[in-house]
């Protein structure tokens, strides 16, 4: 990366957009040209990458990248929600080691015509695995910026194909109550499980996640497959997933069933809707000095233009 500038041009003479236009048409350029992975070597001595984990090599796709430094290494790997292993941000790090990733299978089945159960070996290879620097906005107003390796799901989807009764589509975490500590302690209905609508499953953004940094997911980020859906709030993106249901009915979240009034179906980032007991408008930016301000918190993460038009007509304050 250092060998590539952004062109200056001063800020007064262009606007917000031309700004955004610029700085794409670069990032596709340096793409173009290689230059442009947030796990190249630079970055990744910077960040304290685990060298002795498994390389997963991805091509940068800057289209669906945004330009945040990435998180170090460190952070990404040891400040984390997985409340099966713990409710403290070490307790994944500590104890997800416990999980059992080899063999795994993936089910994807409900409404679809063609169900089937995918050996995880098969699925990192169903697509070519892309390098996508996301934002992740957790509930609890912080954010990280994450460069993750996979490809859309609406790749897996199509596979399967989902029927016309197929509305909805719902994750279901792996469930190994003697090498997760945290099962025992109740906190959520277990095995976690997340959903999302038809139209925001198959949105290119939506990405089936089984690296970061170039290398192998980490247990405590999800290993081996977990979602990322980064306009919505982190807890969308269920981790370590074992079954993909295609369904009619509007499924109910963990979430949904611990807290219907704190935690919605949506879960779109949105800094006018508060927590019941927070803010939402603004987040701290995990790894940066302890003096920097908070960053404001932006209508779908940041994301807006690409998913905005997947809401239109619906009222955000209600269906939170
Ligand atoms: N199975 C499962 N998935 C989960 C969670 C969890 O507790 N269990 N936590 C969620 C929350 S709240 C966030 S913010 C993200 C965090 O992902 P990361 O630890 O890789 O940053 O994972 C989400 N996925
Ligand atoms: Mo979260």
């Amino acid at each position: 990366m250092s060998r590539f500038r952004v062109p200056f041009v001063p800020a007064s003479e262009i606007t917000p957009e031309e700004i955004y236009r610029e700085r794409r048409r670069w990032l596709q350029q340096a793409a173009a040209l290689g230059a442009l992975t947030a796990a190249g070597p630079a970055a990744i001595a910077a960040s304290g990458v685990d060298e002795s984990r498994p390389d997963l090599p991805g091509t940068a796709n800057a289209r669906h990248s945004v330009l945040d430094k990435p998180t170090s290494w460190r952070d990404i790997t040891g400040y984390n929600n997985f409340y099966e292993f713990g409710t403290d941000k070490g307790d994944p790090r500590r104890h997800a080691g416990r999980m059992v990733t080899e063999p795994w299978t993936v089910e994807v089945a409900g409404e679809v015509l063609k169900p089937r159960t995918f050996d995880i070996d098969a699925l990192r290879k169903l697509a070519p695995l892309e390098e996508r620097v996301y934002r992740l906005r957790c509930v609890e107003a912080w954010s990280m910026v994450i460069p993750w390796i996979g490809y859309s799901l609406s790749e897996l989807l199509r596979q399967v194909e989902p029927t016309g009764n197929a509305k909805y589509v719902t994750f279901e975490t792996a469930l190994q109550p003697d090498n997760m500590p945290g099962v025992s302690r109740g906190i959520l209905d277990w095995p976690y499980v997340e959903a999302l609508r038809m139209d925001e499953a198959m949105h290119p953004l939506t990405m089936l996640v089984f690296g970061l940094y170039g290398k192998v997911l980490p247990n405590q980020n999800g290993a081996p497959m977990r979602l990322a859906v980064p306009w919505k709030y982190g807890f969308k993106s269920g981790k370590s997933i074992v079954r993909i249901r295609c369904v009619e009915e509007k499924p109910l979240s963990s979430w949904m069933i611990a807290a219907p009034t704190e935690y919605g179906f949506y879960a779109n980032v949105n800094p006018e809707v508060p927590h019941p007991r927070w803010s939402q408008a603004s987040e701290r930016r995990i790894g940066t000095h302890i003096l920097a301000p908070r960053e404001k918190t932006r209508m779908f993460n940041g994301y807006g233009e690409q998913v905005a038009s997947m809401y239109s007509g619906m009222d955000l304050r209600r269906d939170f």
